[in-house]
């Protein structure tokens, strides 16, 4: 068995659009209304993919949800024709891409017993992602079947359950015990703290991990005021290295002293605020990069071309990286479409290490399974989105294109 960390993407669904409705979420109120383009934004998807694999990466994918999602409006009594506007838009969300908000991963390494643990987000606060967790739940379970993984349902809708984008994992390698460091937020400004501290509770224990090994770490008020909605917009985690800004915790210095205590060889590289300040790093979505390692054994950053054009950061990276830095090289992405709705390179994937031969391998994709994905993106995807979202044509429209999406990838029972 070679376990190895596997990237699975979100292919962006045929009905992304802008709708403003992620409170909190600065990129989603302030593009509210304005016109999408699903077909280029599933291709930059497709092309941020074929990156990681060129790097060396092993690829997976998940697949857009049923929209608009019937079941859920029949459930609210009404349905896409006769739905009020607002309510229609939660129906249609292509949400779903941000797959590191699909389920929170504890590998084989960290758990009791030796399984590679995942638990579905119930993502309650959003009405537009509440839905998400049965479609994701039908995805997990086929493709990670087999025996060494144990697929949880959601936690109770009690408390807000966000996945992977509220978790990060150190270890000396993807492969040697971990220490889980989950991240909460406290309600109380103006905008919804959405991962809570019993749910992240409860995953531990559902994941059997060993408590001496894990670390609940609340987010501050300055970085949830500042739109920082998830954790991963204000730090990430690979292997060795924690990577975060500043004001990212409430108490970083007990999180790094227990990371130098759990983890041989620990770094943390850290932002101060008086270089980048945190509405930059949010703006720019620094953070919100994939830190990974690919076979050169080089730590890499794959960060979105907003980094590039944000100067404080821009200024930062290269004065990391010729500094001889723990982060040795940098990659830029062209992911705008996402990132107008506030996901960046690191939303649109979640980590998984595993084993990629036990993974159903129609989940895992190289470039020709890739370059079959983007003709029928190309044929399928709706150029432009306008503000029309109940047209029928459109609607039909949608609903086809993720149709011949799951028949050209041998995936129709999803439907
Ligand atoms: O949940 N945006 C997503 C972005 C998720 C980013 N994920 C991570 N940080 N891991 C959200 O706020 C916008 C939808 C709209 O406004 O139409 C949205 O849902």
């Amino acid at each position: 068995m070679k376990l190895c960390e596997i990237n699975f993407d979100g292919i962006v669904g045929p009905s992304h659009n802008y709708a403003g409705l992620s409170l909190g979420n600065l990129a989603s109120a302030r593009n509210a209304g304005a016109v999408s383009e699903p077909r280029a934004a599933a291709l930059q998807g497709i092309d941020k993919m074929r990156a990681n694999l060129a790097l060396g990466l092993a690829q997976g994918i998940f697949l857009p949800h049923p929209r608009p999602d019937r079941q859920w409006l029949m459930d609210l009594g009404t349905t896409i024709d006769d739905a009020d506007p607002a309510l229609a838009a939660n129906a249609l969300s292509a949400s779903a891409m941000w797959a590191a908000n699909a389920a929170t991963v504890s590998p084989a390494p960290d758990s009791a017993d030796a399984k590679c643990h995942l638990t579905v987000a119930n993502l309650r606060t959003m009405p537009h992602r509440s839905h998400e967790w049965p479609a994701t739940l039908a995805q997990l379970r086929l493709a990670f079947a087999g025996e060494g993984f144990a697929v949880h349902g959601p936690v109770p809708p009690a408390f807000g359950d966000e996945g992977a984008a509220n978790h990060m994992r150190v270890a000396s390698s993807h492969c040697e015990p971990g220490v889980e460091i989950f991240v909460y937020g406290i309600s109380g400004g103006a905008f919804p703290a959405r991962q809570h501290i019993e749910a992240s509770k409860a995953i531990a224990r559902l994941h059997r991990l060993d408590p001496d090994r894990v670390i609940f770490a609340e987010q501050s008020e300055a970085a949830i005021a500042a739109g920082a909605f998830h954790n991963d917009v204000v730090a990430v985690a690979n292997e060795r290295l924690l990577f975060a800004h500043e004001l990212a915790f409430a108490d970083r210095d007990s999180l790094v002293t227990a990371c130098e205590r759990l983890v041989p060889g620990f770094e943390y590289v850290e932002v101060p605020a008086a270089e980048v300040p945190l509405a930059d790093a949010i703006k720019s979505y620094l953070f919100n990069a994939q830190l990974v390692t690919p076979p050169d054994g080089q730590p890499t950053l794959i960060v979105p071309t907003e980094a590039r054009e944000t100067r404080s950061v821009w200024g930062w990276i290269e004065k990391h990286i010729g500094g001889n830095g723990p982060i040795r090289k940098v990659e830029v992405v062209d992911v705008r479409q996402s990132m107008a709705n506030g996901g960046g390179p690191a939303c649109l994937r979640l980590r998984v290490v595993a084993d990629p031969d036990m993974v159903d391998p129609r989940f895992m994709v190289d470039n020709d399974k890739l370059d079959r994905i983007s003709g029928v993106i190309e044929r399928h995807w709706p150029e432009e989105i306008h503000h029309d979202l109940q047209r029928p044509a459109l609607i039909a429209k949608i609903e086809r294109a993720r149709l011949a999406l799951l028949e050209t990838l041998g995936l129709s029972e999803l439907a």
